[in-house]
Parts: C-alpha cells; sequence; structure tokens
C-alpha cells in the first residue's frame, strides 16, 4: 500500500551563486513542493507516489529519474511530449535570499487534470493512507485545480487521511484567488499546513486555528519560521521552537518540514512527537544547499540531537 500520495508541477531547477545576467554556472537539480515531500518521506522509508506530467525533454527526464532514483514511485506520473517540462530559476543575491522565477506558464506540469487522480483511485489495491494537495498545484490551472478537488474527494470516500499545505505563492494568483479556490475544500481536510502569514488564505477569523478546528480540520499546523512552529488539536496547543542551525538555504524548508510530520504521523507517534521530527527535518533543510537535497534519511534524524559522533 503507498503511504502517501501527493500531485503536483515538478520542475528543472537550476542554482545560480550571483545574479544570472553575469552569466557563469549553475548547479541543475529538480523542485516542486509536492515532489519535496514525497522524497522526504521516501528518505524516511515510507512509500510515496507522486503524480505529475513531464514534458518528453531532457528535463523531464531529469524530473522523473530523480525522483526514480530517491526511491519515490511514479507509477501513475505521465509524460505529455506537446509540452515542456517547467523551469525555474534560484539565483543567490545575499546570503540566503534566492531571487526565484518561474518558467512554467503552459508547461507540461500544468496539464495534470482529473483524469490522472482517477487512474489512481480507480486501479485495483488499498487506498493511501494519506494524501497531501498543496496550494501550488491548485494555483497552476483550472484542471490541476481540479485534480486536486477530485483527489479530495476520492481520498475522502476511501478513508484516507488529508493534508493541505497552504503553500501561497503571489506570482502565481493572489491571495482572493487562493481563498476561493481553498477554502470549498476544508470540510474534507484533516491536517492543514500553514505559515502564520498563510492563515488569512484559509479564513477571515481572528483566531485562525480555533476556527478552522471548529470547520472540521483535526490539525492545525503553523509554521512561525525562525520562532517554531504551533500544533492546534482539539486538546490545545503545543509548540516547538526551531532548531537551531546555520541558514543556508530556507527554499524547500517547509516541504521537509511536511515530511517529518506526516511520517510522524504514518508512524503513529503524537503530536508532540510529530511536531519534533517537523521541525527536525525542516532544518536539515535550511542547513544544506537544495531544496531537498540535504533530508535526512532514518539514522541521521538523530544527528541534530547527538552530532556525528553522538
Ligand atoms: O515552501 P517551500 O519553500 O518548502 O517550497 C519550495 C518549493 O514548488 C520549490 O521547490 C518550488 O519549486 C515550489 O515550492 C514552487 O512552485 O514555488
Ligand atoms: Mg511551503
Amino acid at each position: 500500500m503507498t503511504d502517501l500520495l501527493t500531485l503536483g508541477e515538478t520542475m528543472a531547477a537550476f542554482r545560480t551563486t550571483g545574479p544570472l545576467r553575469l552569466g557563469g554556472t549553475a548547479g541543475i537539480s529538480v523542485a516542486g513542493s509536492e515532489s519535496n515531500v514525497a522524497i522526504g518521506l521516501a528518505r524516511l522509508g515510507h512509500r510515496a507516489a507522486w503524480v505529475g506530467v513531464t514534458g518528453a525533454d531532457e528535463p523531464g527526464e531529469l524530473v522523473r529519474r530523480t525522483l526514480r532514483a530517491e526511491g519515490v514511485e511514479l507509477t501513475w506520473a505521465r509524460v505529455d511530449a506537446t509540452a515542456p517540462t517547467g523551469l525555474i530559476l534560484f539565483e543567490n543575491r545575499v546570503a540566503d535570499i534566492n531571487r526565484v522565477t518561474y518558467h512554467r506558464a503552459g508547461s507540461a506540469g500544468s496539464r495534470l487534470g482529473p483524469a490522472d487522480v482517477t487512474r489512481v483511485f480507480d486501479a485495483p489495491g488499498p487506498p493511501p493512507r494519506l494524501l497531501h494537495v498543496t496550494g501550488i498545484t491548485c494555483a497552476l490551472g483550472v484542471e490541476p485545480y481540479q485534480a486536486v478537488v477530485e483527489a479530495v474527494r476520492r481520498a475522502r470516500d476511501a478513508g484516507s487521511t488529508i493534508c493541505l499545505d497552504v503553500n501561497h505563492r503571489n506570482r502565481l494568483w493572489s491571495v482572493a484567488e487562493a481563498a476561493a479556490a481553498l477554502r470549498p475544500l476544508l470540510p474534507s481536510i484533516d491536517l492543514v499546513v500553514a505559515s502564520d502569514d498563510e492563515l488569512a488564505v484559509l479564513t477571515d477569523a481572528t483566531d485562525p486555528a480555533s476556527a478552522l478546528l471548529s470547520a472540521g480540520v483535526t490539525e492545525v499546523v503553523v509554521k512561525h519560521g525562525a520562532g517554531g512552529a504551533t500544533s492546534h488539536t482539539a486538546t490545545g496547543a503545543i509548540h516547538r521552537p526551531a532548531r537551531t542551525v546555520p541558514v543556508v538555504d530556507t527554499v524547500g524548508a517547509g516541504d521537509a518540514f511536511v515530511a517529518g510530520l506526516l511520517s510522524g504521523w504514518l508512524d503513529g507517534v503524537d503530536a508532540a512527537a510529530r511536531l519534533d521530527r517537523a521541525v527536525t527535518t525542516g532544518a536539515f533543510a535550511v542547513a544544506t544547499r537544495g531544496d531537498w537535497e540535504g533530508l535526512p534519511d532514518r539514522a541521521e534524524l538523530a544527528l541534530l540531537d547527538h552530532g556525528p559522533g553522538g
């Protein structure tokens, strides 16, 4: 059985060490919030499947090869030869500050649609234990949004637990557009993950966590960046500070955090231990360059507690 099913767009990522206009060399890898989460879970020994569309091109091959190498299941991923794989540029400017540019309009990734999801859930076999969706996939267009709606509907009917990461991207859509798309999903969502400034996408309430819990969400996990994270459930709130590590690259930290959180959920540990694992995997991501390259395996999870010799 697949532990986690997720769907979204994964792009070829180019990372420069300075302004792109100066030329020079770039590191090439892949990036995509949902596949970052899938990689994070696969590294921790869980079975993670990614649904998405890549072009019949070298960037698409890079995406597929990388995800396969990381142990992410691609049974339901698809190649569309009529559109290019999207690209993302990270230009390192100052310290850990990157300028991010997308080249993804009209990409193969945005051709994801509800039929991609129907195929997964109509296939024989047990449903995924977890479905993870993010606002980014919803922002890619009508069809990708309908894919998320279909995934949430089918996962709810199948009894899977459903996690939503707001992942608001101003470059893709406005807060009002995101609110109109994501709020109708809330009655089916079990676990919400958002940074504190993203909560307004989901509710206008002055106490957003309480409002979301009253609306039927079981757990609301709020990320405060360097201030750590708080889990809100019906039984109260638990806070964990962020782990102190050198900040190298914060892109992907949110996804690493989600991977730790969901790994804890799959292992059946309590909310405090889930949050501990989330701040730990998040710290691995910020302390290393790249979206997912520095994510820990099981043995490495304890490194931040004891150091390499501990
Ligand atoms: O919220 P995070 O910094 O963890 O997300 C980073 C990812 O998918 C990055 O991989 C990028 O490709 C994206 O978010 C995006 O579409 O912005
Ligand atoms: Mg995020």
